[in-house]
């Protein structure tokens, strides 16, 4: 393989990616043609990992004594409206979380009925798109339990929730599809390393869907609906951030 690809080569596909990639990166980067291909080879490579990762694996526990000492909060620190804090001053008693949309039996679950169903318990690394990870140990129902109960309707391919957090004056909002929905780990955490949720970290419920990046957790969740297409959600792209930020709406790790 030589450097001097000229663009007809290019276009008649003679060059593979690997090829191109000997051919050095500097030049061939410049030629349209050539990025493109290149680009494609890594979004192969995602493509393939993911495929081998298969969706529903798990995620890494780990350990007590692996824990971070300092668990970072991040985004919203604290909703702040007069409801918010309302229920803070109540302890949260006053919580609902609505469950609806596609289902057959649409939920109004306190917080006491949360806490009363079956939890799970999972010390797993959260890992934020900005750059840190922390690892912390989270204590909830499953999603699946919740939606169980709610009795998805089959129309139903994504789950949307709604936090109690407003950026520029609409709630912030994030989904996933029925395979992280269902997935074993995907809880809604009420307590957090062996405590009640605090408020920077989300109280008093929170997402926790740990084959995904930091920004899918959605924090102070007041509604959990269930929905066939992600168009008429927010502008279409399924979450705040994939909305304004242009951030993947499939974030996995
Ligand atoms: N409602 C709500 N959920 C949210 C956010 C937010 O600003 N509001 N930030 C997200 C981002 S970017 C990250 S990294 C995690 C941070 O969770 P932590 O504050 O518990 O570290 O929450 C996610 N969920
Ligand atoms: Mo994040």
């Amino acid at each position: 393989m030589t450097t001097l690809l000229t663009r007809r080569t290019l276009i008649a596909g003679g060059a593979s990616a690997a090829g191109l990639v000997l051919a050095g990166c500097d030049r061939v980067a410049q030629i349209p043609q050539a990025r493109r291909i290149l680009f494609m080879g890594e979004e192969m490579n995602r493509g393939l990992h993911r495929a081998l990762m298969h969706r529903d694996a798990l995620a890494r526990e780990f350990s007590p004594a692996e824990m971070s000492p300092v668990f970072r909060v991040n985004g919203t620190r604290n909703p702040g409206t007069p409801a918010y804090e309302r229920a803070v001053a109540g302890k949260f008693a006053d919580w609902r979380i609505g469950v609806g949309g596609l289902v057959d039996r649409p939920l109004d679950l306190s917080m006491a009925q949360l806490r009363s169903m079956p939890a799970r318990t999972q010390i797993t690394r959260h890992d934020c798109v900005e750059g840190w990870s922390a690892i912390g140990k989270w204590h909830g129902p499953t999603l699946g339990t919740v939606l169980k109960a709610a009795r998805l309707r089959d129309a139903a391919r994504y789950i949307v929730f709604t936090c109690a957090d407003l950026y520029g004056g609409a709630p912030y909002y994030e989904s996933i599809d029925l395979i992280d929905a269902f997935h074993p780990q995907t809880i809604l955490a009420w307590a957090m390393n062996d405590a009640l949720l605090s408020i920077g970290n989300g109280a008093p419920v929170r997402l926790r869907v740990e084959r995904q990046l930091g920004y899918k957790h959605a924090k102070y969740v007041s509604r959990i609906d269930a929905v066939a297409s992600l168009d008429a959600v927010g502008k279409g792209k399924g979450g705040y951030w994939e909305d304004n930020v242009d951030y993947d709406w499939y974030a996995g790790i």
